[in-house]
């Protein structure tokens, strides 16, 4: 019998974060499941689990910060005799690992597997891997949020329109998990849905917004008239395009995260990042995107093969300076999948399995540095943190904020974030991934 499935959000340890936002994977499996099977959410992010609460399978989201928090919350599963399902970007990633731990996993985009998955588990049958073999069909993806109901969210409504880069960065995972290309859902499908959501501030979830012109113009158009504000990420070449700036602050659009990285143009191009300071400097990119009324959360990744000890303060003087909404400065991550973790792992420069090692810390640096060492870039990304998430410089770029006349419900929404921003970070630093 199959009535009854739990979805886990795992958190990054056990405590409670503040202001999550709602876990798109929930309403994404929640869109693909018969109705005769009741679902029920636990996002270990802002509540327990009740381990002991009966359900005839648990359903296991897991990125690779949060793995080894969610290997301990299958156990807690199995131990009971429940079977254990997982999927998302360290699960399709790691699948061997992962397999350790739980009964089946569905790699890749879960919309057209996870049906089979149920009918399989429902005959008692179920296999150990159901691969999405490239792209899904854009008109599968759908969003079911009922589960996130009376739930502790954040303000903001996770929205998403389209899936995959076109870009390679050396760092990041998102092409190892999608493969080349992009797809898009039906606009109409997208304006239904955010027509419909009670919170009127949305996260459009895509990787990179600025790939599709023609469609994002169209796009643009549609979702003006829901009169919602919303945030998106971006890349810096938006900036060359103000038509499209324009279209986007008129539809709404109210904060661009932006990864600048680096300003060495050295990092950049072995990060395959050479366009990000291409043809505009950064700082009149960052000049015309404010002049739309645009605010920057922009992130930071330091530790690069060029980086030294100089590079931080400049990075927190920028962002400062340009009374940037948010900024997250952080060392660089080798992510499974990407191809910077095969190149340190090639040059012996890693700590392999980083996140499963009971010596590892949020915070700190899991590989070997050429500029400094690694204790020295841990400390300088925490004290950089710190230093913008200050209250002084929160109260600075509040004052620079309100000069260029900032709405007040904008300005309280920038308290919010950046109080959010302030607690999590120093909540986080040094804690031991999974417990
Ligand atoms: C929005 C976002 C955020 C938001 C959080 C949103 C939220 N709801 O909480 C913010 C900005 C806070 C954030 C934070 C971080 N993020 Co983030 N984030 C994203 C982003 C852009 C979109 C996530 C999303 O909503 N996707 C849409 C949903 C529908 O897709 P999905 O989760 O992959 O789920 C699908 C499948 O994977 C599968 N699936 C997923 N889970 C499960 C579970 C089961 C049981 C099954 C069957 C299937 C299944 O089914 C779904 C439908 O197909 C992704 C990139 C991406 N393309 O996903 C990065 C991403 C997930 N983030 C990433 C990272 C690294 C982080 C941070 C660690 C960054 C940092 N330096 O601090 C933090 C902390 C993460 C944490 N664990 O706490 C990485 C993770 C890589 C990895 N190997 O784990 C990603 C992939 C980005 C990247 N460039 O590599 N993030
Ligand atoms: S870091 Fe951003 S721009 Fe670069 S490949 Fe990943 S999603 Fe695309």
């Amino acid at each position: 019998m199959l009535r009854k499935i739990t979805l886990i959000k795992p958190n990054i340890y056990s405590s409670r974060s503040k202001g999550a936002l709602p876990p798109l994977f929930a309403a994404a499996l929640a869109a693909h499941t018969p109705e005769d099977i009741h679902l029920k959410l636990y996002d270990d992010r802002i509540e327990s689990i009740p381990f002991d609460e009966p359900t005839d399978l648990a359903a296991i989201h897991i990125d690779t910060f949060s793995a080894l928090r969610a290997y301990r919350i299958a156990g807690e599963y199995r131990k009971r005799g429940v079977k254990v399902i997982a999927g998302g970007f360290h699960a399709t990633l790691c699948p061997d690992e992962t397999l350790q731990h739980v009964d089946s996993i569905i790699t890749g985009d879960a919309e057209e597997q996870w049906p089979a998955l149920l009918e399989d588990a429902r005959h008692n049958r179920l296999k150990t891997r159901y691969e999405q073999k490239g792209f899904i069909k854009p008109e599968r993806i759908r969003f079911k949020r009922d589960l996130f109901l009376g739930k502790k969210y954040g303000p903001v409504e996770m929205v998403q329109w389209g899936r995959g880069c076109t870009y390679d960065c050396e760092f990041c995972s998102v092409k190892s998990f999608y493969g080349n290309g992009q797809i898009w859902r039906p606009i109409e499908d997208v304006v239904e849905e955010v027509a419909g959501l009670k919170k009127k501030i949305v996260f459009f979830a895509d990787d990179n917004l600025f790939h599709n012109r023609s469609g994002l113009v169209r796009f643009l158009k549609e979702i003006k008239p829901l009169r919602i504000k919303w945030v998106c990420q971006v890349s810096v070449t938006i900036a060359q395009d103000p038509e499209l700036l324009g279209l986007m602050a008129d539809s709404g659009c109210f904060i661009v995260l932006i990864g600048i990285e680096s300003f060495n143009a050295s990092n950049l191009k072995l990060m395959n990042k050479s366009w990000n300071i291409s043809r505009l400097g950064i700082q009149e990119a960052v000049n015309i995107i404010r002049s739309f009324g645009i605010f920057i959360f922009g992130t930071f990744i330091f530790g690069y093969d060029h980086d030294t000890p100089d590079s931080f303060q400049y990075a927190v003087e920028f962002a400062s300076r340009n009374n940037f909404f948010l900024a997250n400065f952080n060392p660089l991550y080798p992510l499974p999948g990407s191809r910077l973790y095969q190149r340190y792992k090639k040059d012996n420069r890693l700590l392999d399995n980083w996140w499963l090692r009971e010596d590892y810390y949020y915070g700190k640096s899991m590989f070997e540095p050429l500029g400094m060492s690694s204790g020295v870039l841990e400390k300088k990304v925490y004290e950089a943190k710190l230093q913008f998430n200050s209250w002084k410089s929160i109260l600075n770029r509040a004052g620079g904020l309100m000069k260029s006349g900032v709405p007040l419900e904008k300005l309280a929404l920038f308290f919010y974030s950046n109080y959010i921003n302030r607690s999590e970070i120093i909540h986080k630093q040094g804690k031991t991934l999974g417990v």
